[in-house]
């Protein structure tokens, strides 16, 4: 069976950049899917004899998703260096652009879906990518990564190291929502029958706690995973990376407790958003759900999204209005391609993309009324 497309070349390159002594930089997502990529990579890295300089995640709220400005400029004190995207990256052309000027080389592993061009990086691995042969097209952004570390690794790669990565790589795939089939469920199988027995210190600590999620592993499961997506950032870095690299279980525990006050007050507030969204939809009864506020926080409209959808069974675009530009979320039904639907009305936007059933986008807020009405044209 074909290989991934550049998956190879992507390893030749890392495993040069180890043994040249550059310097590397691991640019993730702020979501379990990315932060599981940086993870697995950074370890396998080490395992290699190397090092990563610095580790990057974007933080949502405070500077938007993907490839950023900001993330650019701190990281820039590091070049030249190597600059590897993790589950982001793929539709950043203006940031890859400035990334290279600056004194990057911009590695993109990402897995959402292609717009319209490839951004300049040197190597994209992507397996929705034109020339792509791998049949499977489903992967997490951390399956992608397990697979490279295979070919990184070889012969070196233990049962122990195995074990390890397919435990972040189950957990990333559940929480990314990808299709439970083909290597998915090898890797959600093999994954989750050794996590209780993990050695990693912030996963064994979960399970400190095991008894008060109650039910059967899926049920603790769906609980670790929603810890693990409720935001706290501190030094920069997400949660759940401080979570799944500590060194300590106690530390782990302290930091689960946090969490699990945090996501009792989250839940709180997403019923108050629900609600909010329920009462102005019966005045509607549109085919699509367009809402957006500017007292919403940011953090949990993708939730909103969710649970709208579902219950409405419609395409659900929620947002949050700052002061120029709005920054929005998209969950649609099974079959409704969101990214497709949104590239209709592209003119409006600043950005976009994602995954069918899941995707983003950013608009200036003068164009609100006229994106809405252009999804409600192009819808069906
Ligand atoms: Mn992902």
């Amino acid at each position: 069976m074909a290989e991934i497309k550049n998956l190879k070349k992507t390893a030749d390159r890392i495993s040069k950049a180890i043994k040249n002594q550059e310097r590397i930089i691991l640019y993730g997502d702020a979501d379990l899917d990315g932060v599981s990529s940086v993870i697995i990579l950074k370890e396998v890295i080490k395992n290699l004899g190397g090092e990563i300089t610095a580790v990057y995640f974007p933080d949502r709220e405070a500077e938007g998703y993907g490839i950023t400005k900001k993330g650019l400029e701190e990281m820039r004190k590091f070049t030249p260096a190597l600059l590897i995207a993790l589950d982001l990256g793929i539709g950043n052309f203006q940031e890859v652009k400035m990334a290279k000027k600056l004194g990057f080389e911009v590695i993109i592993i990402d897995h959402h879906e292609i717009l319209d061009k490839l951004p300049e990086a040197k190597i994209i691995v992507d397996p929705k990518q034109k020339g792509d042969k791998y049949s499977f097209k489903g992967l997490a952004n951390a399956g992608i990564v397990f697979k490279l570390s295979e070919v990184l690794l070889g012969r070196q790669m233990t049962n122990n190291l195995r074990e390890n990565f397919l435990q972040l790589t189950a957990l990333a795939t559940i929480a990314d929502m990808m299709p439970k089939e083909n290597e998915n469920l090898e890797f959600i199988n093999l994954g989750l029958k050794s996590l209780e027995k993990s050695w990693r210190p912030g996963i064994k600590a979960f399970f400190t706690f095991a008894s008060d999620f109650g039910g059967g592993l899926s049920q603790k499961i769906s609980k670790i995973i929603s810890l693990l997506n409720v935001r706290d950032v501190e030094d920069n870095l997400p949660a759940s990376f401080r979570l799944l690299n500590s060194p300590s279980i106690e530390e782990s525990q302290k930091l689960i407790k946090k969490l699990i006050l945090k996501n009792r007050f989250r839940k709180e507030k997403i019923d108050e958003m629900v609600v909010a969204i329920e009462r102005k939809i019966e005045e509607k009864s549109l085919p699509i759900i367009f809402e957006g506020d500017t007292d919403w926080d940011f953090t949990l409209i993708s939730s909103v999204a969710s649970i709208v959808c579902h219950r409405y069974q419609k395409p659900a675009f929620i947002f949050k209005i700052l002061d120029k530009e709005t920054q929005g979320t998209v969950r649609t039904p099974k079959g409704i391609d969101s990214v497709a639907l949104m590239k209709k009305c592209q003119k409006y936007l600043v950005t976009y993309g994602g995954h069918p059933q899941a995707s983003g986008f950013r608009i200036g807020n003068e164009n609100l009324e006229e994106f809405k009405q252009c999804l409600l044209v192009n819808y069906k």
